[in-house]
């Protein structure tokens, strides 16, 4: 069977499914890429050999020739097309983060409990990322011991658009959270927000988290930080530590200096984790068995997160996660 998949919005990530389904994810077909701006969905289009390009996402998931959706449109979207999706009966891959709204998140995990079927993974593709995964097998294998602390460090060159720290909190570090939840096996107790006044209006946003099960999590999202994209992490257990290795494609010896290159964005650093996530999600719409991919529970988690963090930001105190016990639909 091949999957017929419409791409919604064909940006800097939209463009890069396409890319991925086109060049790694065997069995597909892109049947249309919608884009409010035609050029940008034909450029995607004749670059993936997608077979159309539309205006309209409803239409587009309404269309009976797609058979699965990929959101890839801008935050603001995420749930009202989700929700559209679940009201078609359509699987859909959800690009981060479900919402930055709580209350959208809520209805979505309504909907979906309605129909009666999880048809929403989001887009939280760290989980695939081998070196993430070999830092959870370790755990999983007991070979650290009970893990204690997470540390996480998330840095972009600049503000992809007109980022404030709460975009920090709220677009770039549910990544971390959603990484921090699956990892530890455990949700978000309380987060604290802090902010170096020295780096005024662009200074990087440091949070300290901690888990139902006494753990702590610091986090450092730098949207400015200029040399380069560079994600890092390290996990302290009982017994030892792993770190998290980006992939590094050379090692230049030159002009009496050694050294290595820095991606200038999250695709390549991620290009596996993409590759991997893309491939199972269409596993799992085609067999129906389930992946490790975050379901709309884990889009809600990571964006109840967000909002206590963005309280924390604004109001400088440690603030308790506020988010429901997790449903038997979700367990
Ligand atoms: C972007 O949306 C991503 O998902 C990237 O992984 C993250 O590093 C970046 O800060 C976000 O804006």
């Amino acid at each position: 069977m091949t999957l017929r998949i419409g791409l919604i919005g064909a940006g800097i990530m939209g463009a890069d499914h396409a890319r991925i389904f086109a060049e790694d994810v065997p069995g597909v077909t892109l049947q249309t890429i919608c884009d409010a701006d035609q050029n940008r969905a034909r450029a995607a289009a004749d670059a993936s050999g997608a077979k159309h390009t539309g205006s309209d996402p409803l239409a587009v998931i309404a269309d009976s020739a797609v058979d699965a959706v990929v959101i890839a449109a801008p935050d603001a979207f995420h749930a009202p097309l989700s929700l559209a999706c679940i009201a078609a009966g359509k699987p859909v891959l959800c690009e981060k983060p479900l919402s930055q709204d709580v209350r959208e998140c809520l209805a979505v995990l309504d909907a979906e409990e309605r129909k009666g079927k999880r048809l929403v993974q989001v887009g939280f593709m760290r989980r695939f990322d081998p070196s993430y995964a070999e830092l959870k097998s370790l755990l999983t294998r007991g070979e650290l011991g009970k893990a204690l602390i997470f540390h996480c460090f998330h840095r972009n060159v600049s503000p992809a658009y007109d980022f404030r720290a709460e975009m920090a909190i709220s677009n770039s570090a549910p990544h971390e959270f959603d990484a921090a939840r699956w990892m530890l096996d455990a949700e978000i107790a309380t987060i604290s927000v802090f902010r170096p006044p020295a780096g005024g209006a662009a200074a990087p946003v440091f949070m300290v988290l901690e888990t139902t099960a006494g753990q702590l999590v610091n986090i450092e999202v730098n949207i400015s930080a200029a040399y380069g994209y560079d994600v890092r992490g390290e996990l302290v257990g009982e017994k030892g530590t792993a770190s998290l290795r980006a992939p590094v494609n050379a090692d230049v010896n030159l002009g009496l200096r050694q050294y290595s290159v820095y991606p200038a964005d999250w695709r390549p650093r991620f290009v596996e984790a993409y590759r991997r996530q893309n491939q199972a999600w269409v596993n799992s719409v085609t067999t129906g068995k389930p992946n490790i991919g975050a379901s709309a529970w884990d889009g809600y988690c990571s964006t109840a997160v967000a909002a206590a963090g963005v309280e924390a930001l604004t109001t400088g105190r440690s603030v308790a996660v506020r988010q429901l016990a997790r449903p038997r639909f979700y367990a």
